[in-house]
Formats: structure tokens, sequence, C-alpha cells
């Protein structure tokens, strides 16, 4: 963070310090009206934080000074802003749904081999859904198992179960990740081999979990229907490597591209969501790009006063360096939403969960936050409790919709009914008269007090459609994003990630090797040792 935004940093927080949410709101009856925004179908209520238009205007004041403008222009036209992998980072031209648009990396127009692989994903998409692509036997797919990991997982993964209500029940969609073989064995327990189609999703076509994931379904398949043939009619690919591909036996025919610019946490909307695809169908899938890209432009063309990512991100920054707040909760009152906080947490955690900026110097300030969550009310009776009253100080967005997909009862009302108060208990708190005043014995009131001002974001929908859902998810990519411009760290690569792929490859050949004597430390050594007297691999 350079030393103009600490400046106004330093001002936000010394102007938000000692202010109340109840004073806040006293004070101005139109709080509540100011400070909302809505883009994309989205409304954003984020008057119950410690802010008022003081604070705002010196978190705008370090947007700008960090060159938060010029940093948007770069990303959108494909400037190399991925420096240390020398990349540039354009998920949002996947969905850039203008028929007209054009985006160039090194000259080129990217656009058109977008388009094209949009269109070769509908078109098996629609093979797979008609019948028209059948398996081996003949039979019609009735199961897609994605095999991916990271990047190339989490994102179909939470799409697939967002949005259910748009899937083809007759075609249900497995996720296998976990190099743990339980999850592949699991997976092909539910599944028939004639009538299961896998996609091999990796990027690199390399990454251990799931090249082994992979190749063990690959014998499944071929065990269980007899034929080495059986495996052109069942496996395809998602990748950028071709070669890798072909080496593992699918016809390139087969395989559906993306290209060194999309980074895997960002890769939903690229042929790595061919599965969701083959669930809620292409006409769902644009619609969802349709979302993405309304977000998109919002972002882009937005004044930062009225940005929903760019506010997100800057009362994000407050609450980290300004009040030292070292994670933050997304709380989604929708039971499909089930799998978001997992997917942020890579999204948030992977892009700027860094410890040196851009000049390869240690940062000033904490960066990226750690992210979690669990959809309401579950929540409310298991770790709200610390929210409310415990010592941490924990900002929370909260994301709900006013219609639901499936009517029961009031179920709805009851689950938004919580929504609402949740936010309002957090930030208003109950004071000790108030306590009193209900007629809670003295003993007990020091216990039944809540301290309130605890900050919320509401996020609020019509509904949760592939639209909205598009949108959100845009909404989270672009906060993160503006974070990274301002911590000026480099948000897009991942050598944590990097790290761990080369790790495990020496303990894989102390676990399994002729050797004795192990490489590693004392301690992994001696559990090393332990683990193959288990299995008998320890010579006496
Ligand atoms: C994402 C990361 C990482 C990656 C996985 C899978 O941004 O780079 O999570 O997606 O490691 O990589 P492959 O797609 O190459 O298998």
């Amino acid at each position: 963070m350079n030393d103009e935004c600490k400046a106004e940093l330093q001002k936000a927080v010394e102007a938000s310090k000692g202010k109340t949410l109840r004073e806040l709101f006293a004070k101005d009856p139109a709080r509540a009206r100011k400070f909302t925004l809505s883009a994309a179908g989205w409304t954003l209520d984020y008057s119950k934080n410690l802010v008022d238009r003081q604070v705002m205007g010196h978190l705008m004041a370090m947007a700008r000074a960090a060159g938060l403008a010029v940093e948007i222009e770069r990303m959108f036209t494909g400037e190399r802003i991925n420096a240390t992998e020398n990349r540039a980072v354009l998920h949002t031209a996947l969905r850039n749904v203008d028929p007209e648009a054009q985006v160039f990396v090194d000259g080129r127009d990217v656009m058109p081999d977008v388009r094209k692989t949009l269109d070769r994903m509908e078109e098996f998409s629609i093979k797979v859904r008609t019948g028209k692509w059948r398996g081996f036997t003949g039979k019609r797919i009735r199961h897609v198992v994605n095999i991916g990991i990271g990047g190339s997982d989490l994102g179909p993964a939470m799409a697939s179960v967002a949005l259910t209500p748009y899937s083809k029940r007759s075609i249900k969609c497995h996720f296998v990740s976990n190099v743990d073989p339980t999850h592949l064995a699991e997976t092909l327990r539910a599944v028939k081999p004639a009538e299961t189609l896998f996609i091999v999703a990796s990027k690199t076509f390399t990454t251990q979990e799931t090249m082994s994931n992979a190749e063990a379904a690959r014998s499944w398949l071929v065990e269980r229907l007899g034929d080495r043939g059986a495996v052109a009619k069942h496996f395809v690919a998602v990748s950028t490597a071709a070669e890798e591909v072909e080496r593992f036996g699918i016809d390139t025919e087969n395989m559906f591209g993306f290209w060194d610019w999309v980074g895997g946490r960002y890769s939903l909307p690229s042929a790595i969501g061919l599965s969701l695809m083959i669930s809620i169908g292409p006409r769902n899938f644009r619609k969802m790009l349709k979302g993405y890209s309304r977000m998109d432009r919002h972002f882009r063309t937005a004044p930062f006063e009225r940005n929903m990512p760019v506010v997100l991100a800057l009362l994000g920054i407050l609450y980290s360096n300004g009040y030292g707040a070292q994670s933050y909760a997304v709380l989604p009152y929708d039971q499909y939403l089930s799998r978001l906080s997992a997917y942020l947490q890579q999204l948030d955690m992977e892009s700027n969960g860094k410890c040196v900026d851009k000049d390869g110097r240690p940062v000033c300030c904490d960066t990226g936050p750690v992210v979690w969550g669990e959809p309401g009310t579950n929540g409310q009776h298991a770790f709200y409790q610390l929210l409310h009253q415990g010592t941490r100080f924990v900002p929370c967005d909260f994301i709900g919709e006013c219609r639901t997909h499936n009517p029961v009862g009031d179920l709805h009302d009851k689950l938004m009914a919580n929504f609402f108060a949740q936010t309002q208990a957090l930030a208003f708190g109950k004071t000790a008269d108030e306590c009193r005043a209900e007629g809670v014995p003295e003993g007990l009131v020091p216990f039944k007090t809540f301290e309130g001002n605890r900050p919320t974001n509401t996020l609020l929908a019509d509904e949760l459609t592939p639209e909205t859902f598009g949108a959100l998810v845009a909404l989270y990519e672009h906060k993160v994003f503006v974070q990274g411009v301002v911590w000026n760290i480099y948000s897009f690569d991942q050598w944590g990630v990097q790290l761990g792929k080369v790790l495990a490859k020496g303990v894989l050949s102390d676990l399994t090797g002729e050797r004795q004597s192990f490489s590693q430390d004392a301690s992994t050594n001696a559990l090393i040792e332990r683990y193959r007297k288990v299995l008998g691999r320890t010579r006496r």
C-alpha cells in the first residue's frame, strides 16, 4: 500500500472510530437510502457499516491514490498484469456477450476463439442432453463426473448446486477432486459405467490429484465395459494442454480449450463450466454469462462512489487494516448457495494471500483476510454466538433473495425474517438498560447485553437466477481485484499452490519406495516410518 493510500486510510479510520451505528442512524433518517447501491440485479445495503460520508470520502481517495481506474482498464484491455507469470488476466472476455466486442492480447483479438469454444460447448451439451451423444453401449448419459481440483472444480461444483432449479434432473452431476480414493470410490458407487460421462478438467493436465483420479476412473470404465475403445465415448477433456490430453487417450476433437489468460479460480465461465452447461443447458449458461457481464460493465464504468465491487472492497480494507479484522464471514440465506463460501475462500485467499508487494518487498499491512461461512439459519445455531458476543471483530456479508424457488408454506418468510433480524441485532445490539426494561434480573444483565456495532453488508436480489448468480460471482471477483490493487500485490498468481504440487512428490517416493531411510525432517521421517509399518513396508 503506498503512502498516500496509507494516509487516506488513516484518516478514514480516525473518522470512523468512536461512531456507533445507533448514533449514525439516529442522526440521519436518510442513511439507509444514501448507503444503498444497485447493480446487475443486486441491491447492496451497506448502511450498517461504521462509515459516514466523510469516511467513505477518504476510502474513495485511497482507491484513487492506488491508481484503481488505470488498473481496471489495464485488466479489461488485456495487459499482462499477472507479471510474475507474464500473463494477461482476461476472465472478463469469457463473458463479454457483446457480439461486436474485440479484446486484444498481444495484438490478437481473443473473442473469435472465445465464441467458437462456447459454440462447441453448446453443440456438445445439446448432444448429451438430448441423448444424441450416447455411451459406448448405446445408453444415454445419466451421470456427468467432473474430475478436477481447485479452480477446475470449485466453480462448477458450487454453481451446479446454486443453479439446481435450472438443471436437467435426469442428468446428475458429480464432482471428484480429492486424491483421497474415497472421493472417487463413493462417486463410482453412485453411477453406472455405461451411462457416465467423465470430464477431465485440468488447465495443465498434469495435476497429480486430477490425473490420478482420471486414470483410476478410466481403468474402472474399461474394466466394467470390457473394451478400451469405450474411453472415446465416456471421456472428454477441458484443458489448455492438447498434447497431454492426447497422451491420456482423449481425442482432441473432444477437448474444450481455454487460454493461459484465464486463471483457474476465475475459470467457471470458460470451458471449465462444461459440466454446468450440460446440467443447466446452454441457454441458461449464456444467461449466467450475461449476469457476469452486467456486473463487469458496472465495475468498469460506474463511478467509485456507486461502484458495488469498489465499495465492498474498500469497506473490507477499512476493517482489515483499520480495525484488525482477521476474517470475514459470508452468510448466504439460500441453501442453493451452500458452496459459495468454499468457492470464495479460494477466490479471495488464493488471490490475496500474499506477503510481498509488486516490488517483491514485504507488505506493510495485512492483506487478504480469512473467508468463511455457512448458509443461514444453520450458522445462527452454531457460530453466530461469537459474532454477537465474542471478542473478535468479524464483518459479515449477508446474501439473500426475495423469492424462493421452493415456496413451501411460510418457510421462506421465516428464513428472511432471520436474515433481516440478524443484521439488525449485530448493528444495534441490546443495551443493559433495554435488558432491565425487559425485566432481565440484574445478575444476568451482563450476559444478555449485546454491544452491537458489528458491521454487515446486505446483498439482496429478487431471485437466484443464472443472471443474478453470474453477477454475484463477478461482484466478488472484482472486489478481490480492487483490494489487490490497493495493497499493491499480485492477485493472479499462486506460488503457494505450485509449492504443494512439488512437495508431495518427494514424500510419495519415501512412502512407497524400497529405501528404508527417508530424506525428510525427523518428525516427518518418524511419521513415514509409522505409516509404512502399518502397511507392512518395513524390512526387519
Ligand atoms: C487456481 C489455482 C489452482 C488450480 C488447480 C488445478 O487459480 O491455480 O487451484 O486451479 O491447482 O490446476 P489444473 O487446472 O492445472 O489441474
